[in-house]
């Protein structure tokens, strides 16, 4: 009897909170009872649903608040792809003995990469030179504006994890200086070591934003951060929307308080301000740091491969760390 209030069909209930990556929804979809966000699409189905969900698959941007928690009496483990997990109601999941897992490292070199890339079409203004040649701007008007050099700058970089420290290398061989801030020093580490973003923004050229998001970093990069990086800075985020302040940022680029920003992520995806989509000298991508196929494909094996763990009794492969 128990068997069958918690699994249909034999097979285990799994809720969707968001919209999967394919990648990870086929096989999901293959081998369990994946209930495809039904919490949004039909509260009476979910509600009869629910006493037998023992898993949630949810991406980096899924939300899972207490609330929704709260309405799953069987969870037993939340399966994110994706590094960051700040929509995840994780003191809630402990309480009610279901762990979290993410998926960590297989990422590193995409979202580094991506800022790299980041950094040297803010400099060089690549998207605004590849449309200076499909709009004949380049025939009828010349030469385009002189842009400026990355190469030797300083770098600053606020988070220093995993992901930042495949920054700092990169940035190294551009022969740019490297320095950071994040929670506290780390001794093994060559770079400068900042207190505050704001004494790190000061001190660099390009200030590069990878930290985890959530209450405890939002805001970090305020309006103060920004005057301190200065008209010539340059600030790039692939972490989260939330920890820039996204309206004293759009407010620091139209007043020319920094000199640029290159932006993979913003507060409310998928929509941008039109205030900052007007600026021509800002790039924007749309939340592509871990975007390669490969890298893709091995998001989803890992949290597939957490969820497979679990309900095979076998220690789990990445749980984040405040499960661990
Ligand atoms: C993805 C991300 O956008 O890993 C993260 O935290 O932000 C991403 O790589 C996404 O969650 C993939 O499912």
């Amino acid at each position: 009897m128990a068997q069958q209030e918690t699994r249909a069909n034999g097979r285990i209930a799994v809720l969707a909170a968001s919209k999967l990556s394919p990648l990870y929804a086929a096989p999901l979809a293959e081998r369990y009872e994946l209930l495809d966000r039904l919490h949004e699409t039909d509260p009476a189905a979910f509600a009869a649903a629910a006493p037998r969900i023992r898993a949630v698959a949810a991406s980096g941007e899924s939300k899972l608040p207490g609330a929704l928690v709260a309405s799953l009496p069987a969870l037993e483990i939340v399966a994110v792809m994706g590094v960051g997990y700040d929509g995840i109601d994780v003191a809630a999941c402990k309480s009610r003995g279901a762990k979290v897992t993410h998926t960590p490292d297989v990422l590193n070199d995409d979202v580094a990469d991506l800022a790299i890339g980041l950094m040297l079409s803010a400099a060089r203004q690549l998207p605004a030179a590849d449309r200076y040649v499909r709009s004949g701007d380049w025939a009828a008007k010349g030469a385009m504006p002189l842009a400026r050099r990355m190469s030797g700058a300083r770098c600053g970089i606020v988070g220093m994890g995993r992901i930042g420290k495949a920054i700092a290398q990169r940035a190294l061989a551009f022969g740019m200086s490297v320095a950071y801030t994040a929670r506290s020093a780390k001794a093994e580490l060559p770079y400068e070591f900042h207190a505050t973003p704001a004494a790190l923004a000061a001190a660099s050229d390009f200030l590069v934003v990878i930290t985890p998001g959530g209450a405890g970093t939002r805001h970090l990069i305020d309006a103060a951060v920004l005057r301190a990086l200065g008209k010539k800075g340059i600030l790039v985020n692939v972490a989260r929307g939330s920890v820039v302040d996204e309206p004293a940022l759009i407010e620091a680029l139209e007043q020319g308080v920094i000199g640029g920003a290159a932006l993979d992520v913003f507060a409310d995806e998928p929509n941008v301000p039109e205030r900052l989509r007007a600026l021509p000298h800002v790039v924007l991508v749309p939340h592509i740091g871990s975007a390669t196929t490969s890298t893709r494909q091995a998001m989803a094996d890992l949290a597939l491969a957490n969820l497979e763990a679990h309900f095979a009794g076998r220690p789990l492969k990445t749980p984040v760390p405040e499960c661990r």
